[in-house]
C-alpha cells in the first residue's frame, strides 16, 4: 500500500445509554478495552480504541451516552460526548433496532442532523441479531427520513460481529488521507491503571442493584509490576454508609467474587500474573463535587 492512499482519522461513537457503543468498540480493537454492562452509562470517560490495518488506522472515541440528569457526574458526561463529537473526523449515530424508535433517539438524530457539526454522518442500527425482520426495513425508512443527508444507515450486531466489515469500510471512506498516529501495536490511549480502575468498576456493575453502580468509582492507589506479576490495590468508594455491607457481602463474600473476575479479565488482558487487593471507603455525593470528580479523572 503506497503512502498516500493510507487513510487516517478519528470516529466519534455517539448515542443513547446501551445502544451498544462500547461493544462496537471492543469488537472492532478485538479486546476489552471499553467495559459493557447490561446498565445505562457504563462509560463515563472518552475512551479511544485503535484499529490499524495496513491500509487505515480508524481511532475510535467511545463516548458516554448521551442522557438526561441533573447531578454534576451526569452533565460532565453528557459534555464529553458531544466534545468528542465536535473533534471527530466521522460520526457514527448508533442506536439499538430492538428496541422502539423512541423520543430521545429521535431528538438525538435530529440534533446531529441540523448542520451544526459539518462531519459526515453514518446511521449505525445495532443489535439486528435481536430485532425482528420485518423491522428493519420500515426502520430504516424513518431513520433516512429523519437524517436525509446521512451518508450512509448500516445495520450491524455488535455483540455477533455483523456487518463489521461494511461499517469499517464505509467509516474509512470518511476520513482523510494521512499517515498513522499511533503505532500499529497500539490500541488504546488508556495507561495499564485505568484499565485497572474500570475492570473493577465493571464488576461492581454487574454484581449491584439499583442505584449502587452510579454512585460508585474507583481509584487505584497502588499499582506496582513486579518481576512476578502487578500488585494492583483499588479503593471503591461507595455513595453511602449503606452500599458498604450491601457491596462487601456475607462475610466478604461479594467483594471476593468481584476481586476473583475483575483480576482474571486482567490477568487475560495484560497476560501476567495479578495480585488485586480492595478496599471499600464511604465517600457521600463524590458524584456531585468537582474537585473529587476531577481526582478520578471524570
Ligand atoms: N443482542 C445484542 N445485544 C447487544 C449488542 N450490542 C450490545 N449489546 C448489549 O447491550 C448492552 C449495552 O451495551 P454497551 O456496549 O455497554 O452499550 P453503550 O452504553 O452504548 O456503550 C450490553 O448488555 C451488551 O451486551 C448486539 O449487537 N446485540
Ligand atoms: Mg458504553
Amino acid at each position: 500500500m503506497p503512502d498516500e492512499l493510507f487513510r487516517c482519522g478519528s470516529v466519534a461513537l455517539l448515542g443513547r445509554p446501551n445502544v451498544g457503543k462500547s461493544t462496537l468498540m471492543n469488537r472492532i480493537i478485538g479486546a476489552k478495552v471499553a467495559i459493557v454492562t447490561p446498565k445505562p452509562q457504563t462509560t463515563r470517560h472518552r475512551i479511544l480504541g485503535i484499529h490499524t490495518n495496513a491500509s487505515r488506522q480508524l481511532v475510535f472515541v467511545d463516548t458516554p451516552g448521551i442522557h438526561k440528569g441533573n447531578k454534576q457526574l451526569n452533565r460532565n458526561m453528557v459534555r464529553v460526548a458531544y466534545a468528542a463529537a465536535a473533534e471527530a473526523d466521522v460520526l457514527a449515530v448508533m442506536q439499538d433496532v430492538s428496541a422502539p424508535l423512541d423520543r430521545g433517539t429521535c431528538a438525538l438524530i435530529e440534533r446531529f442532523a441540523d448542520g451544526r457539526l459539518p462531519q459526515p454522518r453514518i446511521h449505525v442500527l445495532n443489535k439486528m441479531d435481536k430485532a425482528k425482520n420485518d423491522a428493519l426495513l420500515p426502520r430504516l425508512a424513518e431513520i433516512q427520513r429523519l437524517d436525509p443527508n446521512a451518508k450512509a444507515y448500516i445495520p450491524i450486531s455488535a455483540r455477533r460481529g455483523v456487518q463489521m466489515d461494511a461499517l469499517l469500510d464505509e467509516l474509512t471512506r470518511h476520513v482523510p488521507v494521512a499517515p498513522p498516529i499511533y503505532a500499529p501495536d497500539w490500541y488504546t490511549d488508556q495507561t495499564q491503571r485505568q484499565l485497572a480502575a474500570e475492570y473493577v468498576r465493571e464488576q461492581v456493575f454487574l454484581a449491584m442493584q439499583q442505584e449502587i453502580p452510579f454512585q460508585t468509582a474507583v481509584d487505584i492507589e497502588v499499582f506496582h509490576e513486579s518481576e512476578t506479576g502487578m500488585e494492583i490495590e483499588a479503593v471503591i468508594l461507595v455513595g453511602g454508609e449503606r452500599h458498604k455491607p450491601m457491596l462487601i457481602g456475607k462475610g466478604g463474600a461479594r467483594m471476593k467474587s468481584i476481586g476473583t473476575r475483575a483480576r482474571k479479565g486482567l490477568e487475560d488482558l495484560f497476560a501476567c500474573h495479578i495480585n488485586l487487593k480492595l478496599w471499600v471507603k464511604v465517600d457521600p455525593g463524590w458524584f456531585d463535587h468537582p474537585g473529587k470528580l476531577n481526582d478520578l479523572g471524570l
